[in-house]
């Protein structure tokens, strides 16, 4: 957990400033029909660190794109086989090359389509004769602002699957859990199926603790959250909802469905002893509890449904543990 913490915080001060993204060694398709503009443009890439395809029409630049990601495209805006101005919606369209970077090379007096191709969110454009020392800062900038841009898009999905899931078992956290369940109340509702939810807890999880130590508990955790994943249908939401407790999303379950995987779940955990480190050498025996409760959509909410499970579980652990309640 720490490492993860500490690793996420190096990944952001490290992407904290934009001047820090290197944007040498680019890979780009050239798309022009001229073989000297071409040629400029190839050689006002650094020519150790950039590689570069040259498409002259734009059927080869799909083709070219179908195979390649690139990091940037440069398009003659006049070039003569095919429609610039739609290859770069469909480079913009695509899901592939939504991000990639689009610059332009035009003619003085291109301003309409100009408009028309800025409006479809091309980045950046050169005015021709071309330059090739603003021709090369102009793909720099835009390069390091794409890399810069895929970095800060990794972290926020990173730090999404961390604010959503529980790193130790990789399971939904209680965040995920309130909120999926109050969507899904909403769908099941709406196609009148029933909704089961099961809450269950390990039993004397703390004697595993103090007999075995806290990392041994970990691995009990974990093992215990692939069995979960092993027993439950592929349309249930598994969630680490406390320390040792867990709660699993039933759709289209009624309440003796819920009862079936409940008690298949409960016979996979004590039927087969946990390899643990430092355990019993024939394994370590472990048991949990479970309570069952069905979502009544007439009177229960989010807090409730979840309360009475836990009150089937508080019922399951007080008539001898190992069992399960509903
Ligand atoms: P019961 O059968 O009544 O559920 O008894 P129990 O011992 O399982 O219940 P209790 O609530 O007394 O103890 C739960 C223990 O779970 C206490 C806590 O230290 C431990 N625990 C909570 N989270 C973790 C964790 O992430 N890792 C480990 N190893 N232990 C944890
Ligand atoms: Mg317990
Ligand atoms: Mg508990
Ligand atoms: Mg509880």
């Amino acid at each position: 957990m720490r490492e993860q913490t500490s690793g996420q915080l190096g990944v952001m001060r490290e992407n904290r400033s934009i001047l820090n993204v290197d944007a040498t060694h680019a890979h780009a398709l050239v798309v022009e029909d001229s073989p000297v503009d071409a040629q400029k443009i190839v050689d006002s890439l650094d020519r150790d660190a950039d590689t570069a395809d040259i498409a002259t029409s734009v059927d080869e630049a799909h083709e070219r794109l179908a195979f390649t990601q690139y990091e940037l495209v440069i398009i003659n805006l006049r070039l003569a086989a095919g429609d610039a101005l739609r290859l770069c919606s469909h480079i913009r369209a695509a899901e592939s090359t939504r991000h990639t970077p689009l610059l332009l090379t035009v003619e003085e007096d291109d301003t309409n389509r100009l408009t028309k191709a800025l409006d479809i969110g091309i980045n950046d454009y050169l005015i021709k004769p071309i330059d090739k020392q603003e021709l090369l800062a102009r793909v720099r900038t835009q390069i390091r602002r794409q890399r810069y841009q895929e970095k800060l898009r990794e972290n926020y999905e990173r730090s999404l699957a961390m604010a959503l899931t529980d790193s130790l078992t990789g399971l939904y956290n209680r965040r995920y859990l309130n909120a999926h369940l109050a969507g899904l109340v909403d769908r099941v509702r709406a196609g009148g199926k029933p909704l089961a939810v099961m809450m269950f807890d390990i039993d004397f999880f703390k004697k595993i603790n103090d007999t075995y130590g806290h990392a041994a508990g970990d691995e009990v955790l974990v093992e215990l959250s692939r069995r979960i994943g092993q027993n439950v249908r592929s349309i249930d939401t598994i969630a680490r909802h406390g320390g040792e407790e867990f709660v699993v999303l039933m759709p289209d379950a009624d309440y003796a469905v819920a009862g079936v995987v409940a008690e298949r779940l409960r016979k996979s955990i004590v039927s087969v002893p946990m390899a643990v480190r430092g355990g019993p050498e024939k394994g370590l025996n472990v048991s949990i509890s479970i309570g069952v409760a069905m979502f009544d959509f007439d009177i229960d909410s989010v807090e409730s449904v979840l309360h009475k499970a836990d009150q089937a579980l508080y019922f399951a652990k007080h008539h001898g543990r190992n069992c399960s309640a509903g």
